[in-house]
């Protein structure tokens, strides 16, 4: 039986208490996590404090960068074992945790080492009121002990991608993984070891939210700054918990992303972008679109063409190669997904395609399955097209003018993401200046470049990061004033 252990001070840490790791595919026993208790918190964090003034902090970038390259290569090396662990903990597709997961994973520690290495500071030569000069000039850094709380989507990718910039720039971390998903995290632990970063610098604690890890980690003091990614109920909860110490937060919540089609798009690769978006990791992305506008002299031809897509999937045991699509994460996550699936029945949707759970071997049937659907017909006041639903389904509404259009995308609490297709140029610039999104993909989705801002307006986050904009939450600018 496999164990899921806290990684505290470059230690392996059992507690008394263990939850079940269970496998989305099937509902079968992965193995036991070791929930961290509030004492196990306070010792991760006092080790990750330690850690800031012993060898990690002394190391010159240029090792830092270094070591933080040996992680990648060290994921890399194990790919295999993360892959394996991603896919049990997921139920994702081979190809999918292949090919985004696990590679993303290990480039999050590159890139970001990288950029360390080649980010300037600002600097100001002033005229001093004595005739004489003084020299302004920024010096950043380390925030101090990081707070990384995750969601279960992405685990490795989505982690690393705050745990990579984090340590770039210095700072020690104590991670909260998503209780679905504590395998990736737990793994990092062991390459951690195994490429000798200094013990305290990477910390796991496993457990749940409120009256567990999560509210442990967030509510304690000694941690300088939060970056979290999960629900914006979740979000405002520990918002509230960061008001205390005033500390810094870093938000990417939920969102309910708009997907924009218009006539005179490339219609093949409109339908293929849309398929990829709506169904992707079976709609567990935070930048999928659940709302599909299509305008209208297309309308009836696009519909049935992602009808055709979505009835394409091969559902199936993830470690067969051929598999595209898989499970939800839980069973939990799929009564409410298959709740949204009743909602949009009862309201009267047209079901398209989908609405309930698959027909599947026997071997699968205790797995948390949904059929990839489509919804056609519910007015843009229904919870289906308001409500953020997190499964692999969408709703197609017609549209005529870019205006009207515009006005249903931005009709919505949230502001993460949306993607148009479009080949109108013009069309393309006027639409992602108009969209209240924090990142807008024409022609393409979820096409990423790690120097970019990546987060979300409204309710969908606070703050952004990647590239620069990592390196703005993850150190304190400091302004040294020299007067010559
Ligand atoms: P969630 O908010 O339920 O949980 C996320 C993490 O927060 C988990 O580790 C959980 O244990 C922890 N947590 C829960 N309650 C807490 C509390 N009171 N205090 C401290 N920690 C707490 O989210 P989820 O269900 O794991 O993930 C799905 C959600 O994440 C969706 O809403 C999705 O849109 C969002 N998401 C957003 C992005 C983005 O980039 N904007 C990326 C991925 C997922
Ligand atoms: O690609 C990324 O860096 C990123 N944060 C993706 C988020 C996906 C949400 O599910």
């Amino acid at each position: 039986m496999t164990e899921f252990k806290n990684f505290i001070d470059g230690q392996w840490v059992t507690s008394g208490k263990t939850f079940e790791n269970r496998n989305p595919i099937d509902n079968s026993l992965i193995g036991m996590v070791h929930e961290a208790n509030a004492q196990q918190v306070d010792q991760a964090v006092r080790a990750a404090r330690a850690a800031l003034s012993g060898p990690w902090a002394t190391m010159k970038t240029p090792d830092r960068v270094a070591l933080l390259h040996a992680v990648a290569d060290g994921i890399n090396k194990r790919f295999d074992d993360f892959l394996e662990a991603e896919m049990m903990d997921t139920g994702k597709p081979y190809g999918l945790a292949s090919h985004v997961d696990i590679p993303r994973g290990a480039a999050n520690f590159k890139v970001f080492a990288d950029l360390i290495r080649n980010i300037p500071t600002e600097t100001f030569p002033m005229e001093t009121p004595d005739g004489g000069h003084a020299l302004n000039y920024g010096i950043r850094v380390p925030r101090g002990v990081i707070a990384v709380v995750c969601p279960w989507n992405l685990p490795l990718l989505l982690m690393t991608w705050k745990v990579g910039p984090a340590l770039a720039c210095g700072n020690t971390v104590v991670v909260k993984p998503s209780e679905e998903t504590p395998a990736t995290a737990t793994l990092l632990g062991e390459v951690m070891n195994e490429v000798g970063m200094p013990a305290g610098v990477y910390n796991v604690v496993h457990g749940f939210g409120p009256d567990s890890a999560g509210q442990f980690l967030t509510e304690h003091p000694d941690v300088d700054g939060i970056t979290f990614t999960g629900e914006t109920r979740t979000g405002e909860v520990i918002m509230r918990a960061a008001a205390k110490g005033v500390r810094a937060v870093s938000f990417e919540l939920g969102g309910k992303n708009p997907g924009i089609v218009f006539a005179d798009a490339d219609f093949d690769k409109a339908v293929a972008g849309i398929t990829r978006s709506a169904f992707e990791n079976s709609g567990q992305v935070c930048l999928g679109t659940e709302r599909v506008y299509v305008q209208r002299p297309i309308f009836e031809r696009f519909v049935q063409a992602l009808k055709e897509r979505a009835e394409g999937f091969k559902l199936g045991d993830n470690r067969d190669r051929n598999t595209t699509f898989g499970p939800l994460v839980s069973r939990e996550h799929q009564r409410k997904v298959l709740s949204y699936y009743e909602k949009a029945a009862a309201e009267g949707a047209t079901v398209v395609t989908g609405g309930g759970v698959p027909e599947l071997p026997e071997a699968l049937k205790d797995g948390a399955w949904v059929q990839p659907t489509i919804w056609t017909g519910l007015p843009e006041t229904s919870p289906v097209i308001r409500e953020e639903i997190f499964g692999p389904c969408c709703h197609i509404q017609p549209f005529d003018t870019e205006e009207e259009v515009i006005a249903m995308a931005n009709d919505t609490p949230y502001g993460l993401a949306a993607t148009v297709w479009t080949q109108n140029l013009s069309t393309a610039h006027r639409m992602s200046a108009a969209l209240n999104v924090g990142l807008c993909w024409v022609n393409s989705w979820f096409l990423r470049d790690l120097r970019t801002s990546f987060g979300g307006a409204k309710q969908s986050g606070l703050g952004r990061e990647g590239g620069v904009h990592s390196m703005e939450f993850y150190t304190e600018l400091r302004n040294a004033c020299i007067k010559l």
